[in-house]
Formats: C-alpha cells, sequence, structure tokens
C-alpha cells in the first residue's frame, strides 16, 4: 500500500466543495489515514511549496494558500500517488478531464480545489510536514 498527500485547498474548502470531494475519495477506493482542518500561515505555505520558490507564481500560490482554511490529508491505496493525481486531473482546471477534481471545483490554475504529492519523494516530505507519527495511526 502506498501512501499520498492531499490537500482541498482553501477555494473548495471556502465553497463547500470538501464533503463532496472526501465522499469522492472513499468511493474511488482510498483509505484515509490522516485528516485536518487547518488555516496555514504566509511562512507555513512557503515552507511546504519551498520547491516552487524561485517560479514567478510563488507569491501568489502562498498567498492564496494561506488565505483561509483548507483540509490536509493522507490518503492510502495501491498505487495512491497517481491514483489520486488521475482523479485531481490537469494542474489547469480548463484541461482537466470530465470528472476530475480539478474540472469539477477549480476555477482557475492557481485556484485548482485540490493539491496532491507528484512522486515518492514528495509525499515523505509532505505527509510529515503536517502530520505526526501518531497522527496516522
Ligand atoms: P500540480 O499541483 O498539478 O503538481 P505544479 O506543481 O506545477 O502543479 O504547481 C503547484 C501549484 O502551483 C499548482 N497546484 C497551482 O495551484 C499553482 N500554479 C501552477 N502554475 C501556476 C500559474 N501559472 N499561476 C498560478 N499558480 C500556479
Amino acid at each position: 500500500m502506498e501512501k499520498t498527500f492531499a490537500i482541498i485547498k482553501p477555494d473548495a474548502f471556502a465553497a463547500g466543495s470538501a464533503g463532496k470531494i472526501i465522499a469522492r475519495i472513499y468511493a474511488e477506493g482510498f483509505k484515509i489515514v490522516g485528516i485536518k482542518k487547518l488555516y496555514m500561515s504566509k511562512v507555513e505555505a512557503e515552507g511546504f511549496y519551498y520547491v516552487h520558490k524561485e517560479r514567478p507564481f510563488f507569491g501568489e500560490l502562498t498567498d492564496f494558500m494561506s488565505s483561509g482554511p483548507c483540509i490536509v490529508m493522507a490518503l492510502e491505496a495501491e498505487g495512491a500517488i497517481k491514483k489520486w493525481r488521475d482523479l485531481m486531473g490537469a494542474t489547469n482546471p480548463a484541461e482537466a478531464a470530465e470528472g476530475t477534481m480539478r474540472k469539477e471545483f477549480g476555477t482557475s490554475i492557481g485556484e485548482n480545489a485540490t493539491h496532491g504529492s507528484d512522486a515518492p519523494e514528495t509525499a515523505a516530505f509532505e505527509i510529515p510536514y503536517f502530520f505526526s507519527g501518531l497522527e496516522l495511526l
């Protein structure tokens, strides 16, 4: 079994879409091994997205991620990383396939409803950034 890290971003949380997204996560066969609501600070968002710090949208991205509460999750399934990336859809909601979370709940490339780890090394950084071992029992 593989674990991945997921976020229901501030746009989707504020829109009241968290319940629908979580229902879909269960329907696709993931186990939710960690889940909590939090309101990231700018500094916490910068630390989470440090790999993007040289990108032109870093300021916009970290402002948005610290603009309101979100839900962070650790998801478990066979091939969880790819499975959740597939369910999320393309980064730009306009290019995301029908039935994906970003198509359904995202509004722009920045405000795209969900986040998911893109590789095992990323998940290995992202899960413990937000969860202690005790929270994943
Ligand atoms: P993904 O989340 O699909 O792996 P990345 O890693 O390219 O996408 O980008 C990380 C996050 O940065 C995206 N989820 C998105 O919210 C934001 N982002 C990416 N490209 C842009 C952009 N051109 N303008 C604003 N935000 C962006």
